[in-house]
């Protein structure tokens, strides 16, 4: 798995004078089946979150509200990539190391995931990680 697996995804918009509309379905517009939707709120100036890769989890990452930024890293590249569309999503593949920062006033980041909740999944430590990736 490489950074080049993690794409941007455009969602459907459906566009009305009432207001828009997306969706996701999973196997559809997304390549894994959703089991799990968990978003990020009221983030204060100046926070970083991820830290982390995982070893099985396929996530689709939506900047709901606001904006923020999301750096991926596969042990050799590294990109930074903006998020501010609700109806564009950022599809990250298994084993790519995520940071992300510059969240904006009132952002919400939402992330629908191919599983549950499961600590043992992630590498939390940087040096593991790229251990893992040689292994
Ligand atoms: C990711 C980025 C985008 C749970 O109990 N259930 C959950 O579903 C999640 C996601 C987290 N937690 C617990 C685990 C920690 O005790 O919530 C606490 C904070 O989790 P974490 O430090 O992993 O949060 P982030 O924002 O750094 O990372 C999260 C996801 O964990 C991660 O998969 O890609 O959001």
């Amino acid at each position: 798995m490489s950074i080049a697996d993690c794409k941007l995804i455009d969602l459907p918009k459906i566009t009305d004078h009432r207001g828009n509309l997306t969706f996701v379905e999973g196997g559809n517009h997304i390549p894994f089946s959703i089991e799990r939707v968990y978003y990020l709120y009221d983030v204060p100036g100046g926070a970083e979150r991820g830290g982390h890769a995982h070893r099985q989890l396929s996530q689709l990452i939506i900047a709901m509200s606001g904006s923020f930024d999301i750096v991926l890293d596969d042990g050799r590249d590294k990109k930074r990539i903006h998020l501010n569309r609700s109806y564009n999503g950022l599809y990250v593949c298994p084993m790519i190391w995520r940071e992300m920062d510059n969240f904006s006033s009132g952002s919400v980041c939402m992330v629908l995931a191919s599983n549950r909740y499961d600590e043992s999944d992630y590498y939390r430590d940087y040096q593991d990680y790229l251990k893992a990736l040689k292994a």
